[in-house]
């Protein structure tokens, strides 16, 4: 197979972590962007030349802009964009929950990701060939208690994904949303409780959750489809989780 150039957002740990691993392991050029790099530098020195380690906070939009723009030649072509870089903050109901949060949610979320969406487009497009994978989520598809902006935020990666394919179409540019469930092993959950591990750990309590491997399959499969062929979206969940009734609150 021919060496592709993947770029992957918010790299540094989980899913982001393991699809640079990914990638590099296979032989193609990876371009690991995320706030902190000490965890990519084993990385990079493991395959020297071919992963390039780059300090990037997503919600910067001159950042973002200036970063891709100082590419070095060799990984100019990029030909995979995983538009991972992504957090919850917190659980509480709409009501009590802190508008810091929410702002936080929506500058990394919608605005780091369209950010880097805009910065890496025109260069597939000038090409004729490229992917964008961006990682929704379950959440941005069913509603839960708390869920509030976090789902929202990942609605937003949805269905602007159906409006990339709505633009690119036979431009030789497709885009998929990945959206998983119920995931373990990455920080997440301890983000979302702002290092509380303790409740942290008791999400995944009793459950076989998906792991950072399970999306790096699906990513790296993604980027294997020949260029015919446009996924639009793919929901992944483990097999211990699936859709709850609506709520109906009754009258005691
Ligand atoms: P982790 O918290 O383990 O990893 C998140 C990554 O995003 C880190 O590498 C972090 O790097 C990076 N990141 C966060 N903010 C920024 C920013 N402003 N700029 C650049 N990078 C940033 O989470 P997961 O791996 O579990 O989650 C990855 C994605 O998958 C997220 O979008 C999440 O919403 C989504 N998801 C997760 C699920 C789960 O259950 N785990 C399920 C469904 C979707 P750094 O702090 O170094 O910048
Ligand atoms: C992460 C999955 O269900 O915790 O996006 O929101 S969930």
């Amino acid at each position: 197979m021919k060496q592709k150039t993947i770029l992957v957002t918010g790299a540094s740990a989980g899913f982001g972590l393991a699809i640079a691993e990914r990638f590099a392991a296979r032989g193609d050029k990876v371009i690991a962007c995320s706030r902190r790099t000490a965890s990519l530098e084993a990385l990079a020195a493991a395959h020297e030349g071919r992963v390039l380690v780059l300090p990037l906070d997503v919600q910067d939009r001159a950042a973002v802009a200036a970063t891709i723009d100082a590419l070095p030649a060799d990984f100019q072509q990029i030909d995979v964009l995983v538009n991972n870089a992504g957090l919850a903050l917190g659980l509480e109901p709409a009501q009590s929950a802190f508008l810091d949060d929410w702002d936080t949610m929506i500058a990394t979320n919608c605005s780091g990701l369209v950010y880097v969406t805009r910065a890496v487009l025109p260069g597939m497009v000038a090409r004729g060939r490229g992917q964008v994978i961006n990682i929704g989520s379950v959440a941005g598809l069913f509603a839960y208690p708390g869920g509030n902006v976090y789902g929202a935020t990942k609605a937003f990666v949805h269905q602007f994904t159906n409006n990339l394919n709505a633009d690119l179409i036979a431009t030789g540019v497709r885009a998929t949303c990945v959206e998983p469930g119920l995931c373990g092993g990455t920080e997440f959950s301890s983000v979302r409780f702002k290092g509380d591990d303790a409740r942290a750990a008791s999400v995944y309590d009793g459950t076989q959750p998906l792991t950072a491997e399970d999306i790096a399959d699906t990513v790296e499969w993604l980027a294997d489809r020949p260029a015919h062929v446009t996924i639009g979206s793919i929901t992944m969940m483990p097999s211990c989780q699936s859709f709850g009734p609506l709520a109906v609150k009754r009258k005691s």
